[in-house]
């Protein structure tokens, strides 16, 4: 009998059968060991019928990318995706930067360039020009090469980076996040082995920042605790600390000895303004603490599929960055041995200043990509800011009961509504109109036209349920 004949079996004999049926056939399939010995080779599941992944269970769609799937599985004329953080134009594409196809051009053209890998701490222009981004070019810890920088996959890949590093050589485990935050950083801090843990950030009443309860939990953080902040334009929620809010966050983390991890997804989108939108940053770095700060280029230069992003460790001197640095190195290399190098080569390239010596024609021209970036990047930021009052004044004009003055108070990319849960799903139903269950929606996914639809489904679900 064939072992096709025995798989069928499934009463007591057939089993037995399709078990001699495998015995019968070890000569072909038996492995034999580096000492000559005959390895049983154990057949699975696989093997002789059904998969062996067959009890693996289903697993829930990703709360915010999901969405998209759900999004592109409707077909609808109507709908509209206001789930993931990604800008459209006004026309409702996606957008590559002018600045960004220039530079792939010229990178194209440049026949010194090659496909190599990178270093496993990546490019060395891109890190350092990327620390200067944040941190300021007078920053003093760049001057006293106190900054160890490793280009990583994005945002993501530069938090998972420093919270493996983290697990690995800081004496504290907690890392404490705002509540809420972005869903993925508790599941990236908790897969790198830290133990998570909340501080109140966001007040549903005012739909403001809880200003109190922040500081009373980051009070009770043990010694030593880690602390994610938002750099600014925190999402879900859209509400950042007053300056002299952050002032006095600052020195309460440096006065219990609180390790601060930025992450910092959104520079430049929140003001338009690429300084303003480091001020919180470049206030805990001047004081000469520590601190770790993981950058993207997904939503301020579009790059988001090219996964671009940096970990900067801020360190208390030269000697310790360095030695930060080698330990980066043993991270990164097993996890994905090195980064990719299209990505980084393009923000180098917009972002390499000609104020070193403006005599040369090439530099300058290159300072002018970079101020073509800020330009592009201030009108992806006003246009996020022109639909906030759209919707506004669009709610305001059917009277919708509530208040929404938050929507224009509110900064960066998303808007977080109030919206529950239920309202949210009658909105999908009935409007086509995707956002996550929390009730944000990505204010740089609307634009003239889809307004009134989105604010027709507000006032809908909001009388429906009054
Ligand atoms: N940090 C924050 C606060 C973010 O909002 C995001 C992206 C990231 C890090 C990671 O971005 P990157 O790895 O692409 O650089 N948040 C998005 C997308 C825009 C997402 O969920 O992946 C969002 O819709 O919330």
């Amino acid at each position: 009998m064939g072992i096709e004949n025995a798989r069928d079996q499934s009463s007591s004999p057939g089993r037995r059968l399709a078990t001699l049926a495998r015995h019968l056939s070890v000569g072909d399939t038996s492995l034999i060991s580096s000492r000559g010995e005959a390895i049983d080779t154990a057949p699975t599941a696989g093997f002789h019928g059904g998969s062996v992944f067959a009890n693996v269970a289903q697993a829930p769609e990703d709360p915010i990318l999901g969405v998209t799937v759900a999004y592109n599985k409707d077909p609808s004329p109507m709908k509209v995706n206001l789930g993931v953080g990604a800008y459209r134009t006004e026309e409702g594409k996606p957008l590559v930067l002018n600045v960004v196809k220039k530079a792939e051009k010229m990178l194209l053209n440049n026949p010194s360039r090659v496909k190599e890998y990178l270093p496993i701490t990546g490019l060395a222009d891109f890190n350092k020009l990327s620390a200067k981004l944040i941190f300021g070019a007078d920053s003093r810890a760049i001057q006293e090469n106190r900054v160890a920088t490793v280009q990583c996959l994005s945002g993501t890949g530069s938090l998972r980076v420093g919270a493996e590093f983290l697990a690995r050589h800081y004496n504290e485990r907690a890392i404490f996040i705002p509540q809420p935050t972005w869903g993925n950083h508790p599941k990236v801090f908790t897969l790198a082995g830290l133990s998570v843990k909340t501080y109140r950030y966001y007040d549903p009443k005012t739909r403001g920042l809880n200003f109190q309860g922040l500081l009373e939990d980051l009070n009770m953080a043990p010694s030593g605790a880690i602390v994610l902040l938002h750099a600014c334009a925190h999402n879900p929620t859209g509400v950042d600390p007053t300056l002299d809010q952050w002032e006095q966050i600052r020195r309460l983390m440096r006065s219990k000895s609180l390790l601060p991890f930025f992450d910092s997804a959104y520079q430049g989108f929140a003001s338009g303004n690429l300084d303003a939108d480091a001020q919180s940053v470049r206030m805990f770095v001047a004081d000469g603490g520590e601190c770790l700060m993981a950058q993207s280029y997904a939503k301020n230069m579009g790059l988001y599929g090219e996964r671009v992003g940096a970990l900067s460790i801020v360190c208390e001197s030269a000697d310790v960055a360095v030695k930060v640095e080698s330990q980066l190195k043993l991270v990164i290399r097993p996890m994905y041995s090195n980064p990719p190098i299209h990505g980084a080569s393009i923000v180098a390239t917009i972002l390499k200043d000609s104020s070193v010596d403006k005599a040369y024609v090439f530099l300058c021209f290159l300072r002018e990509m970079y101020h073509e970036w800020t330009i592009e990047l201030k009108a992806m930021a006003n246009r996020i800011i022109s639909m906030r009052q759209q919707l506004f004044n669009a709610l305001s004009a059917r009277g919708t009961p509530g208040d929404w003055s938050h929507i224009i108070k509110q900064i960066g990319m998303f808007t977080f509504t109030g919206l529950n849960k239920e309202q949210v799903s009658f909105m999908t139903r009935e409007y086509h109109i995707y956002m996550t269950s929390d009730g944000r929606i990505s204010m740089a996914g609307l634009n003239t036209k889809t307004i009134p639809h989105l604010a027709d489904a507000i006032h809908a679900a909001v009388n429906r349920t009054k």
